[in-house]
Formats: structure tokens, C-alpha cells, sequence
């Protein structure tokens, strides 16, 4: 049996991705850059992880005919408006927790797995989620949290997970990840723990090879503490 699950956030908990990439716009009106990322371009954008990084990546795009060079501190500072903007339109209710969550949470709890969080986005963003779906139960539920600015590089690497596992103090194979994406998933791998993972709308259609499972939503996994780790039944 696992002694902890470990969520990833955006396209897992919730589908994040949608209010981030208008929280982008709005900061790009904002700031008068002259950007604007449409879904289909946002799309090839989140192979960049990370908010700050996608920025960078697409400042410098030669087919960006808005190009321009951004300092590190303008860049950081594009972001801080973002992480405010994202942070209002989750308390407003803009981003409920998918299908199955809550049940997979409470369940684990009664069956006494640990809970904990690996995620690329920013600490404030999570913070903002949990309390919007939980309220003030949030602070209790997650033993540990780790956030993208934490660890020196996001997913794919595996540094997010290998933070949570230390913080844990479990390893990877006691574990088990909750991942919508190829990188995620590579992540959590590289960290030595099995991920199942939940198709979300931008990362549904990713290689998902090596994943012990792959569901659409986590309705169909609700008793997740129930799975036998060592047969791999999930
Ligand atoms: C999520 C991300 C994040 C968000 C934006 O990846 O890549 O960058 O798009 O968040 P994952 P920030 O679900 O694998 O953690 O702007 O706070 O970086
Ligand atoms: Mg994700």
C-alpha cells in the first residue's frame, strides 16, 4: 500500500490553465506589451514550464512579432502582476476542483495516507486554490508543499519530488503521483515514484508512457488508498 499521494496542481486539482492563460493577457494589456496568447499558441507555449520561463521563451521567439528583450527583473516583475491577477480570479471561484478530487482526498485521509503537493506554479497560486475548494480546512490537509521557486529547476526535472520525498521523508516507491502532464510525469519518474495520471484539457493527448495508470478524470479512481502498490493494481 502507499503511505502518501503526491498531487501535482495545475490540470490535476484543478483545470488551472485556462484562468493562467488570462491572467497572462491581462498582465501583457496591462504592461502595454502588444501580446496576446490564444489557446492554440498557449498550447505549444506550456512545453515551457513555469510562468516566468514561458515569458522568457516567448520574449526571445523569432516568430514573435512583438519580440523585445526583458530584463530578469522586468520578467519577474510581468509575473508578480500575473501571480496577483491568477490569485483573484481563483478566490472568485474561477477554478474548481475537478471531478473525483475532493473523494480521492477525503478517502486517502480516512485511510490514513499522507498528502502532499509537487507543483511548477507559484506558492501563492496554490495557496489561493486550496482555499478557494477547502477553505480554512486547506492548512490541515497537505503535510508538504513544494513550489516552483523552491527547487533550482521545475519539471521535467525531478527536483520538485525529490524536495517532497525528503520533506516526507519517504521513498520515491512508497509513493504514489498525481499528474495531468508528459512532464509531470517524467518528473515524478525520475524521482522513482509511479505516477497515475488524469487526462486534463491542454495535456490529455501527451505520450504517457511509463504511467501505471492513465484515467480521464479521478471519479474513476476514487479509492486510491485501496490500490495494491506492489502488483501495480491501481
Ligand atoms: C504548470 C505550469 C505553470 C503554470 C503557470 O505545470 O507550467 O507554469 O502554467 O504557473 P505543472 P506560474 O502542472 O506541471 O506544475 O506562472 O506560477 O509559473
Ligand atoms: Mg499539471
Amino acid at each position: 500500500r502507499f503511505a502518501a499521494l503526491i498531487f501535482d496542481v495545475d490540470g490535476t486539482l484543478a483545470e488551472t490553465e485556462e484562468t493562467h492563460r488570462r491572467a497572462f493577457n491581462e498582465t501583457f494589456a496591462y504592461f502595454k506589451l502588444g501580446w496576446d496568447w490564444p489557446p492554440l499558441l498557449y498550447r505549444r507555449l506550456l512545453r515551457v514550464t513555469g510562468g516566468k520561463e514561458r515569458i522568457a521563451a516567448f520574449a526571445r521567439a523569432p516568430e514573435n512579432l512583438g519580440r523585445r528583450h526583458l530584463s530578469a527583473d522586468e520578467i519577474a516583475e510581468l509575473h508578480r502582476f500575473k501571480t496577483a491577477r491568477f490569485g483573484q480570479l481563483v478566490s472568485g471561484g474561477g477554478c474548481p476542483l475537478r471531478p473525483g478530487v475532493a473523494s480521492v482526498v477525503e478517502r486517502a485521509r480516512q485511510r490514513g495516507l499522507r498528502l502532499a503537493i509537487a507543483t511548477t506554479t507559484a506558492r501563492p497560486n496554490v495557496e489561493a486554490l486550496l482555499r478557494a475548494a477547502w477553505g480554512s480546512e486547506a492548512d490541515a490537509l497537505f503535510d508538504v508543499i513544494v513550489a516552483g521557486d523552491e527547487v533550482p529547476r521545475k519539471k521535467p526535472a525531478p527536483d520538485v519530488y525529490l524536495k517532497v520525498l525528503a520533506l516526507l521523508g519517504l521513498e520515491g516507491g512508497d509513493c504514489l503521483a498525481i499528474e495531468d502532464s508528459r512532464a509531470g510525469l517524467l518528473a515524478a519518474g525520475a524521482a522513482g515514484v509511479a505516477v497515475l495520471i488524469t487526462r486534463s484539457f491542454y495535456f490529455g493527448d501527451d505520450d504517457f508512457e511509463g504511467a501505471a495508470a492513465v484515467v480521464e478524470n479521478l471519479a474513476e479512481a476514487m479509492d486510491i488508498g485501496a490500490m495494491d502498490q506492489e502488483n501495480g493494481k491501481i
